[in-house]
């Protein structure tokens, strides 16, 4: 018989509707899950107006659970996505390669598609490896092209909705009509992929789980590598603050009746203890045990109003993670401190000495370092 060089013939099981369906379901939820992850963590880091009012600090773990499964989910699609472009890679040979108006739009769409899914994969593992070997800002791109991705994502599943329902399940109408034996190479590849998924999930996903945390062999972060058990994001001496002197520190507390505190008088106030998460929005987190003065406390002495906002200033000069804000949920928190100790021991500078924010459910990029001083917002 004669063999065609081009276009090229693909017989093989693995490469029909049947496999791109199992596989595409798991990589959907994957990915709706980590859509899901990834708006939660964008409104709590840029509250939009509606949430202006504040955020819930509860459950204390909240960000923790959410920002942890959005890189676990992103770390699984990985394989997921691979697996999938491999078994649908034989429609780039279609032929012709544009049949109609409609054709042509529907492989547009899926261009965009697996651009989209490629670039916000490759993205964010490398940003959990905090590495940024591109021009542009990381999160504001990231989260823009994953609207592209959802709206490419829904319209695939629209347009493929006949086959989807066709190949569903293996009793499904479309799949009878595969031949006998079929079963076995699908399934291999089925069970490979789902190994695959396992693997880099479980060496990876002890950063932020820490009960699997000697299993993070591929992890970027190894929870208790870090000054006092506990992993350090940017340290004094990259954030130009190097060691503050006690005698000459200060905490400004600015509002309707401001004041300054050294760090003696913080000491003498009545001290809180909290065990809370860091959670970095990076992928590991790692909870603690912080003591420290409470901010509600800060806030009374001052004569915040009940509602007012917070802004939390650290002493450090230059970079995008100096400043923070928070609602009065966050603010009037009991368990929101400015910490003194970390696991009982005096702050090391790399976790902010003298003082540093701590609060529940909150993004570890707003859990400011070397605070020097809180503003009461109008
Ligand atoms: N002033 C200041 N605070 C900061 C940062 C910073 O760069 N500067 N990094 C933040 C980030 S990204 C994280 S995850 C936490 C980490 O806290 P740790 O280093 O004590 O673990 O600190 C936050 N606070
Ligand atoms: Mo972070």
């Amino acid at each position: 018989m004669e063999q065609r060089l081009f276009p090229p013939v693909f017989r093989g099981r693995l490469h029909d509707a049947r496999t791109a369906t199992s596989i595409g379901r798991w990589l959907g939820i994957v990915f709706a899950v980590c859509f899901v992850t990834g708006l939660i963590s964008h409104v709590m880091q840029h509250p939009p107006g509606w949430a202006a009012g504040g955020l819930p600090s509860r459950p204390v773990w909240g960000y923790r659970l959410t920002q942890g499964l959005h890189v676990a989910s992103g770390i699984a699609a990985i394989p997921l996505l691979l697996a999938k472009l491999w078994t649908v890679y034989p429609r780039l040979f279609a032929w012709p390669p544009v049949r109609s108006v409609r054709h042509a739009l529907e492989r547009l769409s899926v261009a965009v598609l697996v651009a989209a899914s490629v670039f916000e994969v490759a993205t964010g593992l490398l940003n959990t490896a905090q590495w940024y070997p591109w021009p542009f800002s990381f999160v504001p791109v990231h989260y823009a092209v994953a609207w592209l991705l959802a709206g490419a994502l829904v319209l695939h599943i629209a347009v493929k909705a006949p086959e989807i329902r066709a190949h569903w399940s293996r009793r499904s109408p479309g799949t009878l009509a595969l031949p006998e034996g079929d079963g076995a190479d699908r399934r291999s590849l089925l069970t490979a992929v789902a190994a695959a998924v396992g693997a880099v999930t479980v060496t990876t996903v002890g950063q932020s789980f820490t009960p699997l945390k000697d299993l993070a062999l591929l992890a970027p972060r190894h929870p208790d590598h870090g000054p006092q058990g506990l992993p350090v994001n940017r340290t004094a001496a990259a954030a130009g603050v190097g060691l503050i002197p006690a005698e000459r520190y200060r905490l400004t507390v600015a509002g309707p009746r401001a004041y300054t505190l050294t760090l003696d008088e913080l000491r003498s106030l009545p001290q809180h203890e909290a065990e809370l998460p860091i959670a970095c929005v990076e992928g590991w987190s790692k909870s603690a045990r912080w003591t420290g003065v409470r901010v509600v406390d800060l806030l009374e002495q001052v004569g915040a109003p009940p509602h007012a906002r917070v802004r939390v200033v650290s002493l450090q000069t230059r970079g995008g993670y100096r400043v923070s804000e928070m609602g009065h949920e966050h603010a009037r928190d009991p368990l929101t401190l400015l910490a003194l100790r970390l696991n009982g021991q005096v702050l090391s500078p790399d976790h902010g000495y003298p003082v540093r924010l701590i609060a529940p459910n909150r993004p570890g990029v707003l859990q400011t370092k070397w605070v020097g001083r809180l503003e009461v917002l109008s």
